[in-house]
């Protein structure tokens, strides 16, 4: 079955946009046994729906993945390297690890895929943890010397490195667990912990600096998430103060990198209290989260205003989680209008990733990675067999990377 969007095709492609799916190694890959992740999954009184366990093996199936997209018609593939298993102890680093992300970069080359690597995606190595992570004395160090190690694997044919991923999110959890707390409150982002997020702003200003001398044609940037806050009348200076510590301090220090990421799905509207639940009768995906397409578009247009003209922006995540296919097509078409509005407005987007290239280890509520029922997937997978059928979506949006044109406004 092909669906099909009620839209035409219109805008061509800038050169070189990237026209991908993302995905990251704790939510495919399956056994990151070493990872605090794993280890919280496993611990009763994180109270995590369903653990990762096998997720859908794309650490030994990531052939089979990269072909289907490649065949689909996609041109870029961001995926994650998993620090818990290139460094699963202290100062030990795993040479069949480097080499395993090794063979992944040149795999994707070798199907026509450019490959995005992200250096760290929320999981970091249990011994890492253990430390105090991010805020403990050396983290940035830590973190720096095992970059410096992931030279083997970016060093050659890799185009774009994005050093951490939402690390607003990151901070945000950290401010929950100092707090004792555990969700995320029903609508807008917990607030930071504050020394985590200097300490991640370190972390990336250093490793930019690290895969520059790795190689400096690379392209070296980081991936922020953008709730897309919405003031209701009046409440907009709240929602100014609101959003600063969140989201606007990470796309400031983006500035003078070599692009910045964009990832939105939904929106958070705050009114003079604060943000504002989703109101019972309002679309929402299996997320929880209110059904929005627009969102790309405000985050793009947010983002660029705070990083300037000389930041070129990359949609590194946007999709949906939905068992409704139709649904996943409308709102990627909405969400894909939005960015060719965008670039009809002259803004730098130079490129569209969705999330996810497979169903995965997702969010659950409003609480952290935990399930498997929501799925942002264009590739399913049966989850005895692990037997991957591409959805329509796949078909749909691999097919407009064919013919590299967006869908009209
Ligand atoms: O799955 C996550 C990803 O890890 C970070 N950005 C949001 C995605 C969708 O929930």
């Amino acid at each position: 079955m092909t669906l099909t969007p009620a839209r035409t095709a219109a805008t061509p492609f800038p050169d070189g946009f990237l026209w991908g799916a993302s995905t990251t190694a704790h939510q495919i890959e399956g056994s990151n046994v070493n990872s605090d992740w794993w280890r919280k999954e496993h611990d009763p009184p994180a109270k995590i729906a369903e653990p990762s366990l096998d997720a859908c093996d794309s650490y030994h199936r990531w052939e089979q993945d990269m072909d289907l997209l490649a065949e689909l018609g996609f041109t870029d593939y961001r995926f994650s390297v998993e620090w818990a298993r290139i460094e699963p102890a202290r100062g030990y680093f795993s040479r069949a690890e480097i080499a395993h992300y090794r063979r992944m970069v040149e795999g994707a080359i070798v199907r026509g895929l450019r490959p995005m690597v992200t250096l760290y995606h929320f999981t970091i190595p249990q011994w890492f943890a253990d430390l105090g992570g991010f805020t403990a004395d050396g983290a940035v160090a830590l973190f720096a010397r095992y970059v410096e190690e992931c030279a083997p694997i970016i060093g050659e044919g890799v185009t774009h490195v994005g050093t951490i991923n939402e690390p607003s999110v990151i901070a945000a959890m950290a401010g929950l667990a100092n707090r004792g707390e555990q969700g995320f409150p029903p609508a807008g982002l917990p607030f930071p912990d504050e020394e985590t997020m200097h300490a991640l702003i370190a972390a990336h200003h250093t490793t930019n600096r690290a895969v520059r001398a790795i190689n400096p044609d690379i392209h070296v940037g980081w991936t922020i998430s953008n709730q897309v806050y919405q003031a209701l009348p009046g409440a907009e200076e709240v929602t100014a103060a609101y959003r600063a510590p969140r989201e606007d301090v990470f796309i400031k220090a983006a500035r003078g990198d070599d692009w910045i990421g964009v990832q939105s799905y939904t929106r958070t509207k705050i009114g003079a209290d604060g943000p504002v639940p989703v109101p019972a009768d309002a679309e929402r995906t299996l997320t929880g989260w209110e059904y929005y397409p627009e969102a790309v578009s405000r985050a793009i247009r947010h983002t660029a205003e705070l990083t300037g003209p000389s930041t070129p922006l990359i949609v590194t995540e946007n999709g949906i989680a939905t068992g409704d296919e139709q649904c996943r097509i409308d709102y990627c078409a909405g969400a894909l209008d939005a960015v060719a509005a965008c670039l009809k407005d002259g803004i730098d987007v130079r490129g569209y990733l969705a999330w996810s290239a497979l169903d995965n280890y997702e969010y659950y509520e409003y609480y952290e990675w935990g399930t498997y029922k929501a799925t942002f997937g264009l590739i399913g997978w049966d989850r005895e067999t692990f037997v991957r059928p591409p959805e329509p979506a796949a078909h749909w949006l691999g097919g407009l990377g064919r013919e590299r044109v967006l869908p009209r406004l």
